[in-house]
This record gives C-alpha cells, structure tokens and sequence, in this order.
C-alpha cells in the first residue's frame, strides 16, 4: 500500500473550543480540512509512531467518512493499533472509559455533541489524552501552533475498513480492532451500581422514560435499561441512532427534550424521566412534576453517591464549573470536603480526578461524572439517581424536596441568547469588564452589588492560570449573574447568563424558577444593557 504525502497549507480557524474542534459539516468537508487537523493533532502530540489509539463518534452526518480517514491517515504516520466502535460509534464517556482500559495513547472522538447534525449542521473533532479526558490546554495550545503552520500531511492509499465487523483487521502496519461500544461499558456500570437493586425497583412497576434523542446512548440504554435492569420495553424512545438526530437538537434540556418534558408534566408520567444527547456525555433528569436543575442534580447525587457501591467509601471532593450553583458546595462543606470551581469544559476536572482530589463533578450544561472516567457521563448520573431511587425508597421529587429542606434551595437558571453578532457580544463583555470595578454598593432593580470579578482559574495540580473564564456578580441578597461567551456554538456568538438565587432553609422552596430569578435577572440586564446591545427581548433558550 502506498503513503502519499500531500502538501498543503495552513488553515485559519482552527482553534479547538471549550471541548475540540466544532464547525458546520461542510467546513470540516472542504478539500483538506479535516486532514489538517489531524495531522496537526498527530504533529501536537508528538507524532503516533507505535502508538494506539480509540476512535469513535456519535454517528452523525459525516462521522462514517471522517473515521476512514482518521485511520488511514493514523496508519500512514506509523500508529500500531487503533480501537474503533462499530460502525463508528462510541459514546463519549464509552470512548473515554476504552482510552483508559486499553491503555492506549488517547483517542479521537467525533462530535458536536448537543449540536444538531447533517450536512447542514455541525460537525466535530475532539483528542483526549492517555488519561481518557479532553486534551488539556497545553496540549490544545500545541494544536493550534501545528494549525498554523502545517505543510502536510500523511494518509495511506487503501481500501476503506469495514467498520461493522467485529473483530481484528489491519490497514498497512497497523492493527484495527472493532469492538461492540457497549459491552466494556456496561461491565462497568455493573461494577458501580447495585444492578439487582435496580432490577427490583423495576419488577415492582417503576415506570420510567428515558429520550435517546436519535442519538447514541439509544443503543446503550436499551442494553442497560431494558436489558440488564428489566425496564419495560418502551422505557428508551428515539433510540436508534440518525445521522441528523431525526431533525432536531440532541440537546436535553426542557426546550429541546419538549416531549419528555410535557410528559412529565402531564397525568401520565412515568415515575422517572431522563434523557441523554448527540454523543452522551449529558443528561437531563426530570421528576414527575419537576425539573431537576443540572445544579440541583450534582448537589443531590454528590450528596447520596455512598448508597451506591463504587461509591460507599466517601467522596474525596466534589468540582463544579464557576457557572454552576453553588448547590454543590453546601453538600461538600456538609460532608466536610473541598469543593472546586473550575472553568467551563470538563477538561478542567482531569487533574483534580488523577490526582484524587475530587470523586464527582458537575456543570451546568446537563454535564455529571465522577473518577470511573474522565468525560461527563449521561447514563452514568441516570443509574447513579436509579440506584438512589432504589435505597431511599422514595420519588424524585420528594428526594429533591429533602435536599432543599436541609440544603436550602439555589434556584438556578441559564439564559443563552443564541446566534447574536460575535461584535456586539464582544462590544458588551468588554464593556462590563471595564465597569466591573464599580459595581460594589451599587443598585439595580432592588438587588445591591456585593463584588464583582472576572474568573481566573489556578489549577492547584499542575499551576495552570486560566484567564478570561467569565464575567461575575455577586448581590448582597445571596444572588449572582455570570456573564460568559459560549466556546461550542459555531455561528456568531452565543451569549450565556447564568442567574442564581438562593433561598435558605426554611423559606418558600416552591415559587416557580423564572420568578424566584426575576430581580436579578433584570439587574443583570440593566448593569449589562443586554437587552438594547443584542436587540433581544428575551433568550433563545432558558434551562
Ligand atoms: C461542552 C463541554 C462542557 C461545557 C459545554 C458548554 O459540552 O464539554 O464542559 O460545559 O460544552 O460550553 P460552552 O458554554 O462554552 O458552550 P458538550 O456536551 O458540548 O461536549
């Protein structure tokens, strides 16, 4: 078989994000786009001679073709081995968790995640290190220098693989093995859950729905739910995967999962409802009734993770990205833990989980996981709140209203306001920085500043600084708005505002989110002129 080394040149824009590399599909299929881009990782990461690698994606538009070049061009520049999903599909957290029981080199993970796929739509590439977790920035800043100034690259001249058959095949020199993406998975889970248990809550009429979005946890929750654990047949909707997720967003949140969420609302819920997205890594857990907030969600399984056996001997801390309420902390310091506030993207919590500093960790975006991996995991938080389920013989809700009752409540709140002018979106983050420093004792629709900063994160394991990771405000009522640009979408600018408030024991837990959040709401407005600078009334989506 024959390398062809192809020139080329550098390609602008190829800055991996808050997690790898997001563009529309057709980008990432212009002539040499995506080659660049992997050979750039190959050349960051000190080239692939001998090396192995997983490989897999969410099945979206364009993930099939991707991967026969990804390997063809792994074959070229001399990689031994390469661990592929059949028919090129892994789940995130699958991915990650074969990175680390193969002890490969890392991996190459193909998605936008909650994005919606198809030609039209977005496409992605991500690397994650020997330890299972997205690269880190060092490595990432490594990336984009290669981007900048690659003049080729490698790609062998060959047949494409057969990505459905399980089993050994080569490609030149190196090695191809295609495993079935849930089986090592699911051997997993079973390690860390009480299975039986959860087996019995569902021979005893639990009910449950869980929305699989088109996407790929479809066929690891049919093995998972409704094959291992004995849920009725019908428990997992829209569990085939699509390349273009039937049309919509695999985003779970209450905007996007609509039909889950109405159903829970209505007369006929089921006692549980849960959803993943694109590539599985979130989730949504709905009560009958009530929304769980992903804040909320972290806060109540870090608080009964030990009824769990993976997790019976204590959690050594638990991390959250600085967006993401501060409901989290009031369990750490509870159990008398440290609690960690990241940067957003769960890279961020590679090094406190190497280094046993932190058992679980959570953000805002629908993402919960702990130390079994080194990605957010969806069906990981779903069995985890199965197993708690199971041992407090209690609803959802009723474990929600406990942990409020102890806990106080954090309401919480994300408004994104989508696809606005990357100028004025800047304009307005600039121009608050500059104000940031007068805010204190100021006043703004009946909520008094307390302080105000901008977010730098110093990684306590290897001493990283991290910049520019948010805009905060703080109010004297216990409230707080954070500012931030989204590092995921891939048209203009996405503007996020994170409002939070927090009623404390005792007090009224039952008023609706968007009301208990009003006040700050509207004075984040009016200290940011949000409203007049975007020439929006009011957010795409609110979570
Ligand atoms: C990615 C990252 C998450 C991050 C989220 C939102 O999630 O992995 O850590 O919280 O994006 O990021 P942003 O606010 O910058 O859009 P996913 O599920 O898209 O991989």
């Amino acid at each position: 078989m024959t390398i062809d080394v192809v020139s080329t040149q550098p390609i602008e824009g190829q800055k991996p994000g808050t997690s790898g590399l997001r563009k529309k599909t057709r980008t990432f299929m212009e002539p040499n786009y995506l080659e660049n881009f992997i050979q750039s990782i190959f050349n960051a990461i000190g080239g692939v001679e001998g090396k192995s690698f997983v490989v897999g994606g969410d099945g979206r538009y364009f993930n099939a073709e991707a991967i026969q070049t990804i390997l063809k061009m792994a074959a070229a520049n001399g990689a031994k081995k390469a661990i592929v999903g059949q028919n090129g599909l892994l789940s995130t957290p699958s991915a990650s968790h074969l990175i680390r029981l193969n002890k490969t080199d890392g991996g190459l993970i193909l998605s936008a995640s909650h994005n919606p796929g198809g030609i039209d739509e977005d496409f992605g590439l991500k690397f994650n290190i020997q330890n299972g977790g997205p690269a880190p920035e060092s490595v990432t800043d490594a990336m984009i220098e290669q981007t900048r100034t690659l003049q080729s690259y490698a790609i062998l001249r060959a047949p494409d693989v057969a990505l459905g058959q399980i089993g050994s095949q080569s490609l030149g020199d190196m090695s191809i093995e295609i495993v079935d993406p849930v089986a090592d998975y699911l051997v997993l889970m079973q390690k860390l859950f009480d299975f039986d248990k959860i087996r019995a809550l569902f021979a005893s009429g639990f009910t449950m729905r869980f929305d699989a979005m088109h996407a790929v946890t479809g066929p690891y929750a049919k093995a998972i739910l409704e094959g291992a654990l004995g849920a009725a047949e019908g428990t997992v909707v829209n569990g085939v995967p699509k390349e273009d997720f039937g049309g919509g967003h695999p985003d779970p949140n209450p905007v996007w999962a609509k039909p889950l969420m109405d159903l829970m609302m209505s007369d006929a819920s089921p006692d549980f409802g849960a959803a993943s997205d694109g590539d599985g890594d979130r989730n949504m857990i709905v009560a009958r009734g009530l929304y769980v907030t992903p804040s909320d969600s972290l806060a109540v399984l870090a608080a009964n993770a030990h009824l769990a056996p993976g997790y019976t001997s204590g959690l050594k801390g638990i991390a959250r990205s600085m967006p993401t309420s501060a409901a989290s902390d009031r369990v750490a310091a509870k159990l008398g833990i440290e609690a960690y506030e990241t940067p957003t993207g769960w890279k961020f919590f590679g090094n406190l989980l190497d280094a046993g500093m932190a058992t679980i960790c959570g953000e805002e975006s629908a993402g919960t996981g702990s130390d079994h991996v080194r990605e957010k995991d969806g069906l990981w938080a779903i069995l985890l709140w199965l197993n708690i389920l199971a041992e407090r013989n209690m609803s959802a809700a009723d474990i929600l209203a406990d942990h409020w009752q102890t806990f106080g409540r954090d309401y919480y709140s994300r408004h994104d306001y989508e696809a606005v002018p990357a100028d004025a979106a800047g304009q307005l983050m600039n121009d608050l920085r500059a104000k940031l420093a007068d805010l204190p004792d100021q006043n703004f629709a009946g909520q008094t500043v307390k302080r105000a900063d901008e977010f730098s994160y110093h990684d306590p394991v290897d001493h990283s600084v991290s910049h520019n990771q948010g805009l905060r405000i703080f109010f004297e009522s216990d409230a707080r708005a954070v500012f931030r640009l989204s590092g995921t979408g891939t048209e203009g600018a996405t503007l996020r505002l994170y409002l939070e408030q927090y009623a404390p024991r005792g007090t009224d837990h039952g008023r609706d989110t968007q009301q208990a959040l009003q006040s700050v709401r509207d004075a984040a407005r009016e200290i940011s002129g949000l409203t007049e600078r975007l020439g929006r009334d009011a957010p795409d989506v609110m979570t």
